[in-house]
């Protein structure tokens, strides 16, 4: 009922009468009262006034389905969004949910208290100043393709900042940076038989409003956010809208066809590492070499030492700079 009365307030520019809500949904004004009560909670300003009813000031900054609908224009993905003002981690959320669940649900939270990157690492998620999420897909393809689902992901972030006249760079395969400086991971995690997909959890963390001081001293040196880079507060719902937008607009060829094209080219033209001097990390083996390029089916390819080429399909780069490589 408070969603629908909320949505009512939001079509409406001046005062709703208590009268025509209740005529509206067949409920008490006691009831509406108590829903208003609950919106206002929930941080939403609403004037009220004796005879002539309510009125909708200003809505919380919150990524609620209600408030990003508006910027929201995806046919299933977001669809189905869950929505947390805390959570552990979205993706293990998503891992729980994912069985009964259809495809393009997603989750996502104003904070984590055990927010996860890969090989259990953290994933640093200050309340309301980063938007974390993640989505849930069953694509019909075989498990080796999963790889490529990390790159559709960059690559919508990536989409998505241009969108909000950000430009920003890819690190192949899961990181967003800027400048240097990491801004957006991204945690692909799938359950699978060994020819069949039973589901993937892409999660994605963007550090947004972050203030200087905000991000944690012993990440300092190679995290950074979009505040802190455009000098300006980011909205945070119409981003969040427009990631999902992109990334369904990617998601799509490549479940019909496996047609990755436009993703390969946006991963390739924003490379943070083609052409760069990378030290590769796979496991517990660690090769020095030029990354320089990324091939039709997403995977890195790399100069080693000796001379070798060879495509990467996974691993973890750090790119040398004047410090050593980060
Ligand atoms: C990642 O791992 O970059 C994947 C991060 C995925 C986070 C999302 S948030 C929604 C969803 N739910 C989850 O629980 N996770 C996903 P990795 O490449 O392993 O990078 C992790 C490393 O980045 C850490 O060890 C830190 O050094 C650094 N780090 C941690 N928090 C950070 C932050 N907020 N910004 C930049 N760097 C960070």
């Amino acid at each position: 009922m408070k969603y629908k009365i909320l949505r009512l307030l939001k079509k409406r520019e001046g005062f709703i009468s208590g009268e025509s809500i209740s005529k509206e949904f067949g409920v008490t004004r006691a009831a509406i009262w108590k829903s208003i009560n609950s919106l206002k909670e929930d941080g939403y300003k609403i004037e009220s006034i004796t005879n002539k009813g309510y009125r909708l000031l200003s809505s919380p900054d919150i990524l609620t389905c209600e408030e990003i609908g508006e910027y929201l224009n995806t046919r299933f993905i977001g669809n189905n969004i869950y929505y947390y003002d805390s959570i552990d981690s979205t993706n293990k959320m998503a891992k729980d949910i994912a069985f009964e669940k259809g495809e393009g649900v997603v989750i996502v939270s104003e904070e984590q208290l055990e927010g996860r990157g890969r090989l259990g690492r953290t994933w640093v998620s200050p309340k309301k100043k980063g938007i974390y999420f993640s989505i849930v897909l069953k694509p019909q393809l075989p498990p080796t393709k999963i790889a490529k689902l990390t790159l559709i992901g960059a690559a919508a972030v990536n989409l998505a900042f241009k969108e909000i006249g950000i430009e920003s760079q890819i690190k192949w395969p899961n990181d967003i940076v800027i400048n240097g400086k990491k801004v957006c991971g991204i945690l692909t995690e799938m359950n699978s038989e060994l020819n069949m997909i039973n589901y993937v959890i892409i999660g994605i963390g963007i550090n947004v409003n972050l203030k200087e001081n905000e991000i944690p001293e012993d990440i300092k040196h190679k995290a950074t956010s979009l505040k802190i880079e455009s000098k300006g507060e980011i909205d945070r719902k119409r981003l969040f809208a427009t990631i999902l937008n992109k990334f369904e607009e990617l998601y799509i060829p490549f479940n019909d066809d496996g047609d990755i094209v436009k993703t390969i080219e946006i991963c390739r033209n924003n490379s943070a590492v083609i052409g760069k001097e990378i030290l590769l990390v796979n496991g517990s083996t660690k090769s020095l070499g030029k990354a320089l390029d990324i091939n039709e089916a997403g995977e890195l390819i790399v100069e080693f030492e000796d001379g070798k080429i060879e495509s990467i399909f996974s691993g973890e780069i750090s790119i040398r700079g004047l410090e050593g490589y980060i």
